[in-house]
């Protein structure tokens, strides 16, 4: 069910004191359903006050319309938000860094609207406690259950698909792949050492492919709805972007116009700005030891 623009402004009125913005985007963007929305709300963050808010605008008069069942959801208590170790910028503990993998996920919690604690764990100084949860000493983890951690953000997302399925952003298996061979061709590109050895041609093909895709089936990969293949893509674009403008003064051609309006629209989503590297900075010191080696 759509929303009014009646109900919205009950709701947003309800709901002021919240000042979230978001709250009002998940009912207009989304188009989800009220009893959904409600449900979102109840998740959101400051979830005690929250919990207040929607009491009070029970009592409201104008107030949309809870029914008991609303009431009985806001009165259960609320399940711990999703722990997720992340990145850190190294030597830097408390700033997020420029992990692509971990972005995706952090997309996808955000993009769902899935409470979430980040742990940024700095990769240049592991400590024994990372080294347990993650024995490869790779992020992104996620903290499923009490002592139960899984690394890897293809295990990781499809996970939280599962056990958070609406809104859903499964891409449909026959678009899962498109894209896929960007990031590689990417790293061997900024790595090259000789304009001659076709990785630059290789990279070109991959964006000329993606540029098509986007231009019969876009603006996303499946269409009008952002969808888990976005998730990945985005940050690997971005990386590639930062990287080989930095390193190679490279960047993905203009008449590749799909792509580029994609990128734009992936880089300003809310979810993209909130869980990107802290600085371009740190995508560049990330790739500088692998490209002077
Ligand atoms: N296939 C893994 C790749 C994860 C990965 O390579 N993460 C990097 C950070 S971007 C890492 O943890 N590297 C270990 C290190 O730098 O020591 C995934 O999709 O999660």
């Amino acid at each position: 069910m759509a929303w009014r623009a009646s109900e919205l402004e009950l709701l947003t009125c309800s709901v002021a004191e919240l000042n979230s913005t978001r709250i009002v985007m998940l009912g207009c963007d989304r188009r989800i359903s009220r009893d959904t929305l409600l449900v979102d709300i109840i998740y959101l963050e400051s979830r005690t006050f929250l919990l207040k808010s929607i009491r009070s605008s029970v009592a409201k008069p104008s107030s949309p319309e809870i029914t008991s069942s609303h009431w009985e959801m806001a009165s259960t208590p609320l399940p711990e938000p999703v722990q997720v170790y992340v990145k850190a910028v190294a030597g830097l503990p408390d700033i997020l860094g420029d992990c692509p993998f971990c972005q995706r996920v952090l997309l996808t919690l955000e993009e769902k609207g899935i409470p979430y604690e980040t742990k940024l764990v700095d990769l240049s100084n592991k400590p024994d406690w990372f080294l347990k949860i993650s024995p490869e000493g790779k992020v992104p983890v996620l903290k499923i259950e009490e002592n139960q951690w899984i690394p890897d953000s293809d295990v990781i997302t499809q996970i939280i698909e599962e056990k958070y399925p609406s809104p859903s952003f499964a891409t449909p298996p026959e678009k899962a792949s498109v894209g896929s061979k960007i990031f590689s061709s990417f790293v061997t590109f900024l790595k090259s050492k000789d304009p001659n050895d076709g990785s630059e041609q290789a990279l070109l093909n991959e964006l000329q492919a993606l540029d098509e895709h986007l231009k019969t089936n876009g603006p996303y990969i499946n269409g009008e709805n952002i969808s888990a293949a976005d998730f990945s893509l985005a940050p690997k674009l971005f990386h590639l972007v930062v990287a080989l403008g930095h390193f190679k003064g490279w960047s993905i051609p203009e008449n590749l116009t799909y792509v580029h309006a994609y990128t734009k629209l992936l880089f300003n989503r809310d979810s993209f700005v909130k869980t990107k590297p802290a600085s371009n900075d740190y995508v560049i010191a990330g790739w500088a030891p692998k490209v002077n080696s």
